[in-house]
């Protein structure tokens, strides 16, 4: 009975110890209010020039579009600028960040990745996005290599959807 309660307790503080770790480590946080938290390396990151006469666009929906399904094509593209994959260090190239339902994120830091923040990272440049009904904004945003956005930053529009209709996950399950 001892031994369980020590083997108990042990396993407790191994369980602290493990979820405290990662806030002593060096890896980059994604959250908004952890980025905050933590400096920048050294010189901060290195933001990839674009020219000024880079351009990103939202090719489909329109802005104000109301759509009919749940399951959102969306498709985007750029002009006088390059689509390469992340990791690709090539001059006047980038991959596309589909921001959904969100403000712009740090121009700064590497682009979070979550269901709000969307890479790109094989150098796609459309997608299926499962929006429930409502009303939706979509905004793109380039990323260099790393997923940070360059300078000055591509971003296009930010258009406002109406998503009508029934949800597809939910009429499929009957
Ligand atoms: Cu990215």
């Amino acid at each position: 009975m001892h031994e369980l309660k020590r083997l108990t307790i042990l396993a407790g503080a191994l369980a602290v110890a493990w979820v405290a770790a990662p806030a002593f480590g060096q890896a980059p946080s994604t959250t908004p209010d952890a980025a905050h938290d933590h400096a920048a390396p050294e010189d901060g990151f290195k933001r990839t020039p674009a020219p000024a006469d880079a351009y990103v666009y939202i090719g489909w929906p329109n802005d104000n579009e109301t759509v009919h399904t749940t399951h959102v094509h969306v498709w985007f593209g750029t002009r006088n600028f390059g689509v390469a994959p992340a990791g690709t260090n090539k001059p006047n190239t980038g991959h596309h960040h589909l921001l959904i339902d969100t403000p712009l994120p740090p121009m700064d830091l590497p682009i979070p990745n979550d269901k709000n923040h969307l890479h790109f990272g094989l150098g796609q440049t459309e997608t299926f996005v499962d929006l429930p009904p409502g009303t939706h904004t979509l905004q793109i945003l380039m990323g260099d290599a790393d997923h940070v956005p360059h300078d000055p930053p591509l971003m296009s529009k930010k258009i406002t959807i109406h998503v009508v209709g029934q949800d597809n996950k939910v009429s499929q399950a009957h």
